[in-house]
C-alpha cells in the first residue's frame, strides 16, 4: 500500500495566520503543513502538501493523487459550499479523505452550513482548529482499506 497522504488547503487559506485570528487562530499554513506531517509520521505515512486558490489546480492534484496516494485530508476552504466539481473529483478518485474545517461552521452564517462533500467523506472534523487536520489524519488512517 501506498503509505502517502495528499493533504489540500483550498482557497484563501494561505492568508491563516495574518487575518481573523478570531475566527482561524495563529497558525499559519506552514504550521498545518507541519502538524499534518507529523501526525502522518507517527502512524507511518508521508504527507504531499497542495494549497490552491483555483479549484482546477486543485482538483488536477486530487486526480493525481490517484497515482500514489492513499487517502486525501482536504479542506476545500469556501468551495465546500459551492463545488460540484470538486466533490466530482473526490469521488472520482475513489480514495478515503477527510473533510477538514478549522472553525465551526454549523455556528456561523447559514451558508456555511452545507457541505457538497458532508456524505461522501469518511471523516469530517469540524470547529477543532488546526489540531483538526491531526484528528483528520489520525480518524483517517484506519479506515485506508
Ligand atoms: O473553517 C474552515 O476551515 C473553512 O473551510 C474556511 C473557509 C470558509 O469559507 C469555510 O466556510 C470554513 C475560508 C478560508 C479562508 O481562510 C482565511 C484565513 C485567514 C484569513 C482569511 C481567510
Amino acid at each position: 500500500m501506498t503509505r502517502r497522504l495528499l493533504l489540500v488547503n483550498g482557497p484563501n487559506l494561505n492568508l491563516l495566520g495574518t487575518r481573523e485570528p478570531d475566527v482561524y487562530g495563529t497558525a499559519t499554513l506552514a504550521d498545518v503543513e507541519r502538524l499534518t506531517a507529523d501526525a502522518a509520521a507517527e502512524v507511518g505515512f508521508e504527507v504531499r502538501a497542495i494549497q490552491s486558490n483555483h479549484e482546477g489546480v486543485l482538483i488536477d492534484a486530487i486526480h493525481a493523487a490517484r497515482e500514489d496516494c492513499a487517502a486525501i485530508v482536504i479542506n476545500p476552504g469556501g468551495l465546500t459550499h459551492t463545488s460540484v466539481s470538486l466533490r466530482d473529483a473526490l469521488t472520482g478518485v475513489d480514495l478515503p479523505f477527510a473533510e477538514v474545517h478549522i472553525s465551526d461552521v454549523y455556528a456561523r452564517e447559514e451558508f456555511r452550513h452545507h457541505s457538497y462533500l458532508h456524505d461522501v467523506a469518511a471523516v469530517r472534523v469540524i470547529g477543532r482548529g488546526v489540531q483538526g487536520y491531526a484528528d483528520a489524519v489520525r480518524e483517517l488512517v484506519p479506515l485506508i482499506p
